[in-house]
């Protein structure tokens, strides 16, 4: 059954089921005379009533004390991880007929549903830097026919930890140190490199969050995941594993660490920017769900273990098929009744799908409603406008803080005669609803670890080798940086023993960083609490099926790029050509990415040809590592560029961090005077197809090959 119109919800000020109830919430105060909360008019918002004019205030003064108990109580607690994080309404439409795999309705081929995704960084505060070295959450809030369903995934398809057990230790390494609460969204520090060090099970997760996944260019440019290993269940109750993977549209790409650091200067927000300013513009971002399944009988079929949370299934071993699309398509009208009021819970399922047995997941099921609770102040968080379920609720629980429903009649009890057995439960009508896949259980209750989760470098050596080898390099550089952070010189010793076991290459490439060879076994203390999980640690692992995974690279296909959204800065002054100007904007504008005039100073430029614009970006204001390519038109501007040591900057950074730089016939002078070296990403128009080259250029992301030539200063 298709619910929505399509056409309709991909209108920009999106309207459906979940955001006409939104809407119907909020408060417009236009030509409204201010109030108290109880809808008093105010008449005076300037003062505090007082015992004449240079007196004492009175106590009586209930409107400035409405006023301040409610600012005293606006903050809530932040989420103890993921409190950094950016929102937006959106569809889900499926594509698939998976009807032999699972009931889950919103999967159902040609169902609309409305969501709610919000993106995040684990370890910052709430006001910390989007560019942070960090995981990103990855969470969507599906509002369908059958209840709310909450895939509570992230940009990285592995985790640090197997168990749920190690989940606050592992948040503790990582956050601020708690003596001195430093450093603040940074992992390069000794008590996260500590705990990582004596976990060896981290390996695989560690090498994904020292490559570039961990500094996106975008969140629109990130792939999601699901993580865990979750089940389908079909109508005659028989399940099938399965993994979700959020594909974007726009491909995925991520900013040099060198760009991220200064990023986190000049605009801690880009990321959250980049994503409103997308949406608004009606560049709706994109992703396509996929799913890899995996028969049940299939379970322990694997040289790993699909219940650990450490590992990935290798789309070159399962493919993954795509079963829909997700079009982020409205903004929220108030970030913290929105957004930060949005409680996401994985153990939320709907009918057709269910949790397995890994650990993990199981950990973060008693989680996620018990900080809700906390954070959102009371059992009645599911009825905030964000949070509520668009099929409605019914059940007999009442009370608590902030009740917002007004539920009637006398019964609140189930089983009644009195209000006909309502509400009732669904097997009393013979009707779907939640039931856990009836999967046979026996076991002796154990405190321990399967033998079956032991390999921790396996993967962590697929993943490390199937990277390109500039992609191999920001890992060395990435470990480099963090561990030279590190103070204890025996963590780094034990860090490298761990990557020695992933890579000698790479291994010894950290440690020649470090100044440092590392050792060819573990360290005796990293075995020792290995062995408390695996007493036998390390156990001879079982022969991966693939040896390569070109899918864990990021490095773009050639012709599968798309510069779609991209930022280009056409670098320009008084007496540039507008000719030349408009020639590449056209072309830019005609492949979706947008051309940002920046000038010396904001206000009026007057071009060569005569005419005049208002310019909204200057150099004062904009940096280099906000764009993603550099055009520097002709004309005379050409003479003052020569000599703005801004300008220089500008193209000097975009050349070393190996993007795409264009100079009209005039302009190419100026390339003389940086550190920029002619290379296929640097557009000259005398000697280059101009337009298409660049564009070209700008479609593979970077020209990486150029990192070799350190020499730019910048
Ligand atoms: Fe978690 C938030 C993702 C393991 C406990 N987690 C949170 C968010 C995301 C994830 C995306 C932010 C949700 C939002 O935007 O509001 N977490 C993951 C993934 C994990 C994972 C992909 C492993 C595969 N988490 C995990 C474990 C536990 C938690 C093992 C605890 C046992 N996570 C939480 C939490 C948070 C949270 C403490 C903090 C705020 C919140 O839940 O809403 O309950």
């Amino acid at each position: 059954m298709k619910l929505y119109n399509i056409e309709y919800l991909n209108m920009k000020k999106e309207k459906n089921v979940k955001t006409i109830e939104i809407d119907q919430r909020s408060v417009d105060n236009h030509q409204k005379v201010m109030t108290t909360n109880d809808g008093v008019p105010m008449y005076d918002n300037n003062n505090t009533l007082k015992a004449g004019e240079r007196g004492p205030s009175l106590q009586q003064d209930h409107i400035y004390f409405d006023k301040l108990m409610h600012f005293d109580r606006e903050r809530i607690p932040e989420r103890v991880v993921h409190a950094r994080g950016s929102g937006a309404h959106g569809i889900f439409e499926a594509t698939a007929d998976l009807s032999q795999y699972t009931t889950a309705a919103f999967l159902k081929k040609g169902t609309v549903t409305p969501l709610f995704t919000r993106f995040s960084t684990v370890a910052g505060f709430k006001g910390s830097t989007d560019l942070a070295r960090d995981v990103r959450g990855f969470s969507v809030k599906f509002y369908t026919e059958a209840g709310n369903y909450d895939l509570v995934g992230n940009n990285i398809p592995v985790f640090f930890i197997q168990d749920a057990m190690n989940f606050p230790d592992l948040v503790h390494a990582v956050k601020p140190e708690p003596n001195n609460e430093m450093p603040q969204a940074a992992s390069a520090h000794d008590t996260f490199w500590d705990f990582i060090s004596l976990m060896p099970e981290s390996a695989h997760m560690i090498m994904w969050t020292m490559s570039d996944r961990a500094i996106p260019r975008s969140l629109r440019m990130m792939e999601g995941f699901g993580v865990h290993t979750f089940k389908f269940v079909n109508a005659q109750g028989k399940g099938t594993f399965v993994k979700f993977h959020w594909k974007p549209r726009l491909g995925v790409h991520s900013v040099a660490w060198n760009e991220a650091q200064k990023i986190s200067g000049f605009d801690a927000d880009f990321h959250r920017r980049d994503l409103w300013e997308a949406i608004e513009k009606g560049d709706f971002p994109q992703w396509d769900l996929g799913v890899q399944l995996i028969p049940e009988e299939d379970e322990l079929k694997y040289s790993f273990d699909i219940l650990d949370a450490t590992k990935i299934i290798p789309e070159e071993l399962i493919p993954v098929q795509i079963v829909g699309t997700m079009t982020l398509n409205r903004n929220p009208e108030n970030f913290f009744a929105e957004t930060e009021q949005i409680a996401f819970d994985p153990g939320r399922l709907v009918p057709g799908i269910d949790v397995t047995d890994d650990p993990l997941l199981q950990g973060r099921i008693f989680s996620y409603m018990d900080t809700q609770n906390y954070r959102l102040g009371g059992p009645n968080f599911h009825e905030l406008p964000i949070n509520r379920p668009v099929n409605g609720k019914h059940n007999n629980q009442k009370d608590g803080f902030a009740r917002m429903d007004i539920p009637t009649g006398a019964v609140s009890y189930f089983p009644n005669s009195k209000a006909e057995g309502c509400p009732y439960h669904a097997m009393l009508n013979g009707e779907v609803g939640f039931e856990s896949h009836k999967q046979p259980l026996n076991g002796t209750k154990v405190r321990a670890r399967s033998e079956s989760f032991a390999d921790h470098f396996s993967q962590a050596r697929l993943f490390f080798t199937s990277q390109s080898p500039e992609e191999q390099d920001h890992i060395v550089n990435a470990l480099s940086f963090e561990l030279s952070k590190v103070n204890d010189v025996n963590i780094r010793k034990r860090q490298l023993a761990i990557l020695n076991q992933i890579d000698k290459d790479l291994a010894k490439k950290v440690g020649a960083n470090l100044g440092l060879e590392p050792e060819k076994e573990l360290d005796p203390l990293t075995l020792k609490f290995a062995r408390q999980n695996h007493p036998k640690y390390p156990i001879k692992p079982k022969k991966p099926e693939v040896d390569q995974s070109p899918a864990l690279s990021m490095k773009v296909k050639a012709d599968e790029g798309t510069i779609k959204t991209r930022k280009v800065a056409f670098l320009i002054d008084n007496g540039a050509s507008k000719a030349s100007i408009d020639k590449m904007k056209a072309a830019l504008e005609s492949e979706g990415s947008q051309a940002v005039l920046i000038a010396a100073q904001v206000g009026k430029i007057r071009f060569k040809e005569g005419s005049e614009q208002e310019i909204q970006h200057s150099y004062l204001t904009e940096a280099s590592v906000c764009y993603d390519a550099f055009y520097t038109p002709g004309g005379d501007s050409v003479m003052t560029l020569a000599t703005n040591p801004d300008y220089l900057q500008f193209i000097n950074e975009g050349y070393r961090h190996c993007k795409a730089l264009a100079f009209a016939n005039d302009a190419e002078q100026l390339a003389a005077r940086s550190f920029i070296e002619k290379d296929k990403g640097v557009i000259f128009e005398s000697k280059d197809n101009l337009t298409q080259d660049f564009i070209n250029v700008m479609k593979g992301h970077r020209v990486w090959e150029r990192e070799k030539s350190r020499k730019v200063p910048s």
